[in-house]
């Protein structure tokens, strides 16, 4: 495999001494920076993250920070998702979408006070949209990339391991809901959320300076937890359902046709600038949808492109990622397949690139 040339366009993290200290074997790029893919290996990494506690350096996750009185009316815009509910203290995962209602990134809200919200952003450069949105209405709002950098605490662990840490308190912070706690006299946001269906939480660390001490501090408290530095994990994400911005959906895409149409309210979402091609495309309904879909035969090799999706010959659809699941002893995989072909149980050949597999589409993913 040819190597991959560092340099300062991208970007380490405030965690990446810790990242290299645990022996990290594979990065890839995300938001212009580095995001670890693999530590042990990715099962035995899959193994650990079910079983025990990792700490994730996931400062890719950039923030797009809104500032001013018409932050809460440009977030709005951005979303197709009715944001008037929402309370300070609270996440939303948000789609953001284009004025085709082609998604441009899936982050997660975070709603810190009326006036000041982050947007966790997954890997398109969002921040360009927002400051050209904010700049064409003319906006009372300041937008930039503060130094924010999350770090993740995942698996069954992560609650005793953050107790430790934080105080008892941070088991009170309920499923997307976010508290602010104190780390050697700084204020940290702290959310019960995080890349994987295993618990725990991300602390969004303010201040490139403390990240290592913040690191260092979870290894120390966590070692009789087993606590080891992780990251999100390809099989563990495939069988949550989790997606994946660039891999299994694009700007060409709906967020209806991945499957976030829970997260839309497009009707009453007054302001979203993809609300009226929404609208219209909705009349009719998507016509092809993210699905679940288990691939029969040994491990598949890496999904570095999407694999054709066939049923008699004909191309129905693709697979945008898949991986060996020891937990189901069967290939998962996340795909899009046109609606004639979406009802599960039906049956597909799956053009991977050492043979043709037949394919399954499952009722839901495997969680
Ligand atoms: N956390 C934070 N920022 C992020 C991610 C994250 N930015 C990049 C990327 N991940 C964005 N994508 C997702 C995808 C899924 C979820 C969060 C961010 C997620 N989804 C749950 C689900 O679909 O079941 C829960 C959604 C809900 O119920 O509201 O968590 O992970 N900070």
């Amino acid at each position: 495999m040819p190597m991959i040339s560092l340099s300062r366009r991208l970007r380490r993290t405030p965690f990446s001494d810790g990242v290299e200290a645990a022996g990290v074997k594979g990065y890839t790029v995300y938001n212009h920076m580095l995001l670890p893919t693999v530590f042990r290996s990715i099962e035995e990494d899959y193994r650990h993250l079910k079983d025990a506690v990792q700490v994730w350096d996931v400062a890719c996750e950039r923030q797009v920070e809104l500032r001013g009185p018409d932050a809460g009316r440009l977030m709005q815009m951005l979303t197709p998702r009715d944001l008037r509910g929402m309370t300070a203290g609270q996440c939303y995962y948000v789609p953001i979408v284009d004025e085709t209602g082609g998604m441009l990134n899936d982050p997660v809200a975070v709603k810190l006070a009326e006036d000041r919200w982050w947007i966790s952003i997954a890997d398109s450069d969002l921040l360009y949209w927002v400051k050209a949105t904010a700049h064409g209405w003319r906006l009372d709002v300041l937008v930039d990339e503060p130094d924010v950098s999350p770090l993740a605490v995942q698996g069954p662990k992560a609650d005793e391991l953050m107790a430790r840490v934080f105080g008892d308190g941070v088991r009170d912070v309920r499923f997307f809901r976010f508290g602010v706690f104190d780390f050697q006299g700084r204020d940290m946001v702290i959310a019960r959320s995080g890349y994987s269906k295993q618990g725990g939480f991300e602390i969004y660390v303010e201040g490139e300076d403390i990240g290592m001490p913040l690191w260092n501090a979870l290894m120390e408290a966590g070692k009789d937890l087993d606590v080891h530095a992780g990251c999100p994990n390809l099989i563990e994400r495939i069988e949550s359902g989790l997606l994946s911005y660039g891999n299994d959906m694009t700007d060409d895409n709906t967020p209806h046709e991945c499957g976030l149409g829970r997260f839309c309210n497009t009707q009453s979402a007054i302001g979203c600038i993809g609300r009226d091609a929404l609208l219209r495309v909705s009349k009719e309904g998507p016509v092809q949808q993210i699905c679940a879909i288990a691939i029969d035969g040994p491990k598949v090799p890496g999904c570095d492109r999407w694999w054709p999706v066939t049923a008699n010959g004909k191309r129905v659809g693709r697979v945008s990622s898949a991986a060996w699941s020891p937990d189901f002893n069967t290939n998962v995989a996340i795909g899009m397949v046109r609606m004639t072909h979406w009802d599960a149980g039906t049956e597909l050949q799956v053009e991977a690139p050492d043979q043709v597999r037949r394919g399954v589409v499952q009722e839901g993913f495997w969680n």
